[in-house]
């Protein structure tokens, strides 16, 4: 199917053609510069997404970014299922980014979009998507962003980006979030102290799930003294939930609605949003610099000038220069 179609389709919210799209920016993440069709469906959506179009003056994306972060089994996906769900009654269409390998959506790219999501498959106004880290040009980083906007220009009025439980994605997610959702759950360790380092700082709200376990209170007030001392204009909320019973839902979108009104309010929404086209343009840049390396054969000339390095017949500031010059 030629882009334009595929394009032209996933404006009207056709599922088949949203999910083709990101299958085609799940496989260019693999190709060393991307891929020309992709380009083109970027090029047509960027237009199609800014402000006046889809998003009347919300900015690069109309779809509100809300990220779910937090170690594997604290409730990320059984969360987002009760997001779904609470964004549905509101009558908004909603899209879902799966990226933790080992979430319940996940399981191969196609067959995650089916699996525990039974009760939305058949929604159209439900667009449920994993994808795999996997691809040289800096995996997710690079990807993400463009599913964000094939999800945008579906319509989504909310996208909801579930991490990877692990590593440093579960901080970066703060860089394409316009609200970050940090999940804690007791019994996951020593409270707060198992924390990843940096996931805290990240959080504009906090979720203690699992609320139905014993030492969610003391969780509660161990997050409480940890966020009460800080400053600044936004002190994050603390939300209890029971995912998995739904219980908490209406507590936590008030809470990311809240969050919503002070992004319009302090101008920080602006900020963030801005933040997140510079990182996606230097993304593209350097993946497309790297690229550019490979026709003159960038293995054999790292090599060469890693052996020339090692020979101490060159120091690594010449050898970058001597890399940098292969360049057209
Ligand atoms: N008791 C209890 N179990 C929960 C709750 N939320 C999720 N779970 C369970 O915890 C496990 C991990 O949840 P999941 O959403 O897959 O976590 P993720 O790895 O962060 O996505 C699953 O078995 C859930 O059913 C909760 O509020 N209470
Ligand atoms: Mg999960």
């Amino acid at each position: 199917m030629d882009v334009g179609t595929l394009v032209a389709d996933a404006r009207r919210g056709r599922p088949r053609a949203v999910a083709r799209l990101i299958t085609l920016v799940e496989n260019a993440a693999a190709v060393p510069g991307g891929d020309e069709r992709l380009r083109e469906a970027m090029a047509a959506f960027a237009t199609a997404t800014g402000p006046g179009a889809s998003g009347g003056g919300r900015g690069p994306y109309g779809a509100r970014v809300i990220g779910l972060t937090g170690s594997p089994g604290v409730g990320k996906s059984t969360s987002t299922g009760m997001l779904i769900r609470a964004f549905r009654k509101r009558g908004r269409r909603v899209g879902v980014l799966a990226v933790d390998p080992s979430s319940p959506f996940t399981g191969g790219a196609l067959l995650g979009d089916r699996v525990r999501m039974q009760e939305h498959a058949t929604d159209p106004d439900v667009f449920i998507r994993s994808m795999a880290s996997r691809g040289h040009l800096g995996g997710l980083a690079w990807a993400t962003p463009q599913a964000l906007r094939v999800l945008d220009a579906a319509g989504c009025d909310v996208i909801l980006v579930e991490t990877v439980g692990v590593g440093q994605a579960e901080v970066d997610v703060a860089r394409l979030a316009d609200t970050t959702v940090v999940l804690l759950a007791p019994r996951m360790g020593d409270g707060i102290q198992a924390a990843k380092a940096g996931i805290l700082e990240v959080a504009d709200v906090f979720v203690v799930n699992k609320a139905d376990h014993d030492g969610a209170q003391a969780l509660v007030r161990e997050l409480r003294n940890t966020v009460a001392p800080l400053r600044g204009p936004w002190r994050p909320p603390i939300v209890s939930t029971v995912a998995s019973r739904g219980e908490g839902a209406d507590d936590l979108l008030a809470a990311l609605d809240k969050h919503t009104a002070y992004l319009d309010e302090s101008g920080e929404l602006r900020r963030r949003r801005l933040a997140r086209a510079r990182d996606e343009i230097e993304t593209i840049a350097l993946a497309r610099l790297r690229a550019r390396f490979a026709p003159e054969g960038r293995e054999r000339r790292l090599d060469f000038l890693a052996e020339r390095l090692l020979a101490a017949e060159t120091d690594p500031y010449t050898a970058a220069d001597e890399l940098l010059a292969t360049l057209g």
